[in-house]
């Protein structure tokens, strides 16, 4: 298993310097926003060249298309089709894992067309209409299409990883995946290890943070049920932090990995 941070949570004022500290931090991969590759493509230079000078990987890519894939509107769904197709290159282009992707926040935006379909019925539907597409594109540039689930206070659709390994059984393509995020665990799973294995196959990236979104080891979520799940399945991805972190950030950021790297020792 790599240990790896979210660009955002490093100190450093630009792109060098951050993946710098990363390096002498010891992680092994970062985690980047995608709007920003999509706006500007020197942005995706900048990304590769640091990236291969300092020997640091770009782990995967943080969302960043326009609109969502569940809203009501199809020229929106439309365009989110299409960044995301964009940003899969991007994804093959800088060697990611993923692209992690979030059908909807909130609550439904499709109506509820009762006694014909509910909103939900109409929200599974109209995501499985579009995923061929997106994951089409993914097995093409080796990019894995990374459906996240969210806590029922962020989204109503996918909020355990078993609702996520549905799409990934019926969509039937080794480039749809799931990541697994330990905050959103915490709060939806009735056990996050059982959910781990019984998700297994399907998990290609996780997302850490402890029970109070900060950094793993200053909250009470049991990380090492959870590791351990992710050992016994094979997982060899990055986990990657993305959390708060209290100053003195650099500190506190050696501190966690310290905490990580003992709990995987033990397991
Ligand atoms: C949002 O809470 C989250 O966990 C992100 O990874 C969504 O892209
Ligand atoms: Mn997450």
């Amino acid at each position: 298993m790599k240990i790896g941070c979210q660009e955002g949570l490093l100190p450093g004022k630009n792109v060098f310097e951050k993946f710098e500290i990363a390096k002498e931090i010891g992680f092994e991969g970062i985690e980047i926003w995608g709007k920003e590759l999509l706006e500007n493509t020197e942005k995706i230079k900048e990304y590769k060249k640091v990236s291969e000078k300092i020997g640091i990987k770009i782990s995967s890519i943080c969302a960043g298309y326009r609109n969502l894939l569940l809203e009501a509107e199809p020229e929106n769904r439309e365009k989110a089709r299409e960044d995301i197709k964009k940003l899969l290159e991007i994804g093959k282009d800088l060697g990611a894992v993923g692209l992690i992707l979030v059908p909807i926040f909130g609550g439904p935006r499709v109506p509820n067309l009762s006694p014909y379909k509910n909103a939900y019925e109409l929200e599974r539907e109209l995501l499985l209409s579009q995923l061929p597409e997106i994951v089409e594109k993914a097995e093409e540039t080796k990019c894995c299409i990374l459906l996240e689930p969210l806590n029922r206070y962020e989204t109503h659709f996918l909020n355990r990883l078993e609702q996520a390994v549905e799409y990934c059984e019926k969509i039937k393509n080794p480039y749809l995946k799931i990541m697994a995020d330990f905050f959103h665990m915490n709060i939806e799973e009735a056990n996050i290890a059982e959910a781990i294995k019984k998700a297994g196959k399907y998990i290609a990236h996780i997302h850490l943070a402890d029970s109070n979104r900060i950094l793993p080891g200053f909250g009470h979520t049991d990380f090492e049920s959870g590791f351990k799940a992710l050992k016994e399945i094979g997982f060899e991805n990055y986990m990657i932090l993305e959390c708060g972190v209290p100053e003195p950030r650099r500190e506190n950021l050696e501190r966690t990995l310290k905490f990580m790297k003992e709990i995987l020792r033990k397991i």
